[in-house]
């Protein structure tokens, strides 16, 4: 069972671009999980039902915090919107926090995904010891959390972290963001997984790119090496913007086994000032649940 610290207690959910895992904890241990596959044709009501089934499949008492982390922007009024309408197709500018608190009462905190995992390894994970950190997914999207002097960093518009859509040298493609050049669509499970498919390899995802590429396959180690570039120059820009101690990542693709040295390998061809101590997120998969439930129980401790 994972162990965090100072003994959580509650529910959390973590609505990813492809996946939606749940999980109870009681005294600082995961207790009960449950797992979904995300329809992100949904929009905020049917999500705020979902959310209702799984706090239900997993025994909710209706007195416990419960963190809900969601892919997208969430801002400061809690209003959830989609970056990549390609991942969420139906929320924008929805009244995600409002929605959560009317149904299940204050007890329900909301955030982006990548903000709950990075606040998740600062405090229980790889992030520990370090006050001014990243944390970048390589999942379905690119998502970040930025942690500096030991504070998660957010914006009111809900933007700040979403280093997926910085751009990047190694891009040149549209971005459903509407941006040109992404990080998000050069690196992302999401992007190898297209990048499979324009070589003509129709029927690979993102994990049978890393097998392909793991037998020895030029073109998937072309397509997993342009990722992992990718995501060094961005650790690199991160180190130059904030002067990070250590970038955490975490992810389906940032955890591939191999994946991270090619990362170091990369970094390591930037001048010495810019590179940055790459790091396996700790919690794993965890991360945004660690992470949303801490948040939500600072939300509602706070007077
Ligand atoms: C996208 C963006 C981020 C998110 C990141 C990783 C959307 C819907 N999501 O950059 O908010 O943190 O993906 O999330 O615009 P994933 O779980 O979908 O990989």
């Amino acid at each position: 069972m994972a162990q965090a610290g100072d003994a959580l207690t509650g529910l959390a959910i973590d609505i990813g671009g492809s996946k939606i895992a749940a999980a109870r904890f009681q005294d600082g241990a995961i207790v009960a999980r449950h797992r979904l596959a995300t329809d992100g044709s949904l929009n905020v009501a049917a999500w705020i039902d979902t959310v209702g089934e799984l706090l239900a499949e997993l025994g909710d008492t209706s007195a416990e915090p419960v963190g809900v982390a969601v892919t997208g922007r969430v801002d400061g009024e809690g209003r959830w919107s989609a970056i990549n309408t390609d991942t969420l197709s139906a929320v924008d500018g929805a009244p995600l926090a409002d929605g959560l608190r009317r149904r299940f009462g204050p007890r329900v905190a909301a955030m982006n995904d990548a903000l709950a995992a990075a606040t998740g390894e600062a405090i229980y994970g790889a992030g520990q010891g370090a006050s001014t950190m990243a944390y970048l997914t390589v999942s379905t999207g690119v998502g970040g959390g930025i942690v500096l002097g030991g504070r998660p960093l957010t914006s009111v518009d809900g933007l700040a972290g979403h280093v997926g859509f910085m751009t990047t040298q190694h891009g040149d493609a549209p971005c459903p963001s509407g941006r040109v050049g992404t990080l998000e669509s050069v690196a992302s499970g999401k992007a190898i997984e297209q990048a499979a498919r324009a070589g003509g390899h129709e029927d690979t995802d993102a994990a049978g790119v890393f097998d392909h590429w793991r037998s020895g396959e030029d073109w998937a180690a072309v397509i997993v090496q342009r990722s992992a570039d990718a995501i060094a120059e961005a650790s690199a820009n991160l180190k130059a913007a904030l002067g990070l101690e250590i970038v955490v990542i975490g992810g389906s693709v940032g955890l591939a086994e191999g994946y991270l040295d090619l990362v170091r390998h990369a970094l390591d061809r930037e001048p010495p000032l810019f590179r940055v101590e790459v790091r396996p997120a700790a919690l794993g998969a965890d991360s945004p649940l660690l992470g949303a439930l801490h948040m939500a129980r600072e939300a509602v401790s706070e007077p």
